[in-house]
């Protein structure tokens, strides 16, 4: 059912710390041709930290965990790659599709796949002023046992909406070195997280309590901000413009997503870009921390 690649097995085997990572940011949320040099260099930022790489995604239905260098190529350069949430999974089986796996995909298949770690950009959330438009991804994370490391949830969603919906599923929100929710593009969303953790150990502590005290049956996110975030002015006039354009042009379901992160990428002059690939990086390295100190 699922094919795992050489390094995989191998870290499987010896019972070595793996952390997923999300490939819906290669093929749907970076242009070509840096997502390809991004997806190998977050590999090898993992490796360096001492953990083992786990790209997930879907190669002619069938579901890796783990990537060959010609299978990341593919992910990242082949146009019929399509953007799998959990309810596309068993039918791009079905139908021998290739898909990148958005966060919520990710997790399911990591969690099948016995990973506790996973590493992406931002969250998927509420958007803006289309509240029944929820990311797949807020479920996901009510039900399945992940530490997900990521940058807060993208910015060009409703913060606070979002805030509350992970209350109400009684998802756990770590903020990691900080109190400040981080708001992908920006260091600070302007809202307040309640529990600060400073190290992947404090992390690890968290996930062995939750476990003794059965609290464990959904995601712990880790919000890890951005060091240098996309200038201020430059990213408010995108979203507005951004989210303008998304209405003009009747973008909806899942192509609302790739559509503003292109929005921002085509308009920025590589500033986005800069932070996006900043966030995924770092969130990597964490991520790799983390599994280390979990013994993952
Ligand atoms: N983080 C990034 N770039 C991305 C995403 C996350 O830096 O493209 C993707 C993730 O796969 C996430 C998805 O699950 O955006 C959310 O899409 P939607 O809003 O359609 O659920
Ligand atoms: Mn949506």
């Amino acid at each position: 059912m699922i094919k795992y690649s050489r390094e995989v097995i191998a870290a499987q085997e010896s019972g070595l710390p793996i952390v997923a990572l999300e490939s819906t940011i290669i093929s749907h949320g970076l242009p070509r041709p840096r997502n390809l040099e991004v997806a190998h260099e977050v590999e090898s930022i993992v490796r360096d930290a001492g953990a083992t790489p786990a790209t997930i995604a879907l190669i002619d239905g069938i579901i890796h965990v783990g990537l060959e260098s010609d299978e990341l190529d593919r992910i990242a350069n082949d146009s019929n790659v399509v953007k799998a949430s959990t309810r596309d999974l068993a039918i791009i089986q079905a139908t021998q599709q290739s898909a990148a796996t958005t966060v919520a995909a990710t997790a399911h298949i990591a969690h099948l796949a016995g990973i506790s770690v996973f590493a992406t950009g931002g969250l998927g959330g509420v958007h803006r002023g289309h509240s029944y438009d929820e990311s797949a991804d807020l479920l996901a994370l009510a039900r399945i046992p992940i530490v997900i490391v990521c940058a807060g949830v993208k910015s060009i969603l409703d913060v606070p909406g979002t805030l509350e919906r992970l209350e109400t599923l009684a998802v756990p929100v770590l903020g990691y070195q900080t109190n400040r929710f981080p708001g992908f593009y920006l260091t600070d969303s302007g809202y307040e997280i309640e529990h600060r953790v400073d190290s992947a150990t404090d992390i690890a502590t968290i996930w062995n309590n939750r476990h003794d005290i059965k609290t464990d049956q959904c995601a712990i996110v880790v919000t890890n901000p951005v060091i240098h975030e996309m200038d201020r002015a430059l990213h408010d006039a995108l979203l507005n413009s951004g989210l303008e354009a998304a209405e003009k042009a009747g973008i909806t379901g899942k192509a609302v997503t790739p559509f503003l992160l292109e929005h921002f990428h085509s308009s920025s002059h590589g500033e986005s870009l800069r932070v996006n690939i900043d966030i995924i990086k770092s969130n990597s390295l964490l991520a790799a921390n983390i599994a280390i100190a979990l013994g993952a």
